[in-house]
């Protein structure tokens, strides 16, 4: 699906606004301060790159937008950022580039993945992930919306008719989506993944089976001649891997684990977008934000092919 030679577009998707801890929408211009792009660019893919990326932190519409609904937080402000980012990323995948979205927290990922889905109508999802972030407004217990993009991407009971996201129709068919890394799951989450036959590979998954068997069968499921959008949640990595994100959870992918994912994701061919997502410069110590920098850097190279090219 990607033109030669192979170009990625990068969208800085500086934003917080689907959790409450501060400092997430850091994470896009502190990846890039570690050298990302040059980085990419001697593995020899060409690279589009504002450096002057919109910090939508300030992109709040007006306050009186922001109206209630039930719990849900920044619902005005998180429909307007991500439909932006769904025209930035659209733009690329329709260009024939890879888009490459650095976040940001993830709710972001209605935008991303709403993005690539306009160009590529049955794109799978990989989403590598702690958690399923497939609460619904009505089942959330937090509100933040980073725990429900993919029920707004696929129209689930609840999210229909909510102000601000009229740019985003269902677009997420629930048989388009598999989940890695799974391990900390609300109670209604598991539900909705079970009513709705949703393919999910947890931790204890991958510990019975071996990450190359999983990944293997999440291909499959896929179908070998799809798109493929991978949509990676820094917190699927165990939390002595990458202990800067907002929501760590023991008990997750190991280094090799990770990147081994990027890697045969981008050995297939088919891979049209890449979302590394929830890094948070502000939390923890400085060495273990370095750590967890590099890590945000070395995924990104690993789905773009560093051990292959
Ligand atoms: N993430 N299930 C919890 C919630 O608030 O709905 C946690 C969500 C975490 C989301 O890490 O992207
Ligand atoms: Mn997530
Ligand atoms: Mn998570
Ligand atoms: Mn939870």
């Amino acid at each position: 699906f990607l033109k030669s030679p192979l170009t990625v577009g990068i969208i800085g998707a500086a934003f917080s606004g689907g959790q409450p801890r501060g400092g997430v929408e850091q994470g896009p211009a502190r990846l890039v301060e570690h050298g990302l792009i040059d980085q990419i660019k001697s593995l020899g893919w060409n690279v589009d790159f504002d450096e002057k990326f919109p910090t939508y932190e300030n992109l709040k519409p007006e306050a009186e937008e922001d109206r209630v609904h039930g719990i849900l937080k920044n619902v005005a402000h998180v429909a307007h950022v991500t439909k932006s980012v769904a025209e930035s990323v659209e733009k690329v995948v329709k260009s024939g580039a890879l888009a490459l979205t650095l976040g940001g927290d993830h709710s972001l990922a209605m935008g991303t993945v709403g993005g690539s889905a306009r160009v590529h109508k049955n794109v799978g999802v990989i989403w590598v992930d702690a958690h399923a972030d497939i609460n619904t407004p009505l089942t959330t217990d937090t509100g933040n919306l980073h725990g429900c993009p993919v029920s707004f991407l696929m129209g689930l009971k609840g999210t229909e008719n909510i102000r601000g996201f009229e740019w985003l129709p269902p677009c997420l068919p629930k048989n388009r989506i598999v989940y890695i890394g799974l391990r900390d799951v609300d109670a209604p989450e598991k539900r909705i993944l079970k009513e709705n036959n949703i393919k999910a590979f947890s931790m204890h998954d991958v510990d019975k089976h071996g990450i190359g068997t999983i990944v293997q069968k999440a291909i499959d499921y896929l179908g070998a001649d799809s798109p493929i959008h991978l949509s990676f949640d820094v917190d699927a990595l165990d939390p002595t891997v990458a202990p800067a994100t907002g929501t760590p959870v023991r008990g997750g992918l190991t280094f090799r684990e990770g990147h081994y994912i990027c890697e045969a994701l981008f050995e297939t061919g088919n891979l049209v977008a890449v979302d590394i997502m929830e890094v948070n410069p502000l939390l923890g110590e400085q060495t273990y934000v370095m750590q967890t920098l590099q890590i945000g850097c070395s995924l990104a190279r690993a789905a773009m092919g560093e051990t292959l090219l």
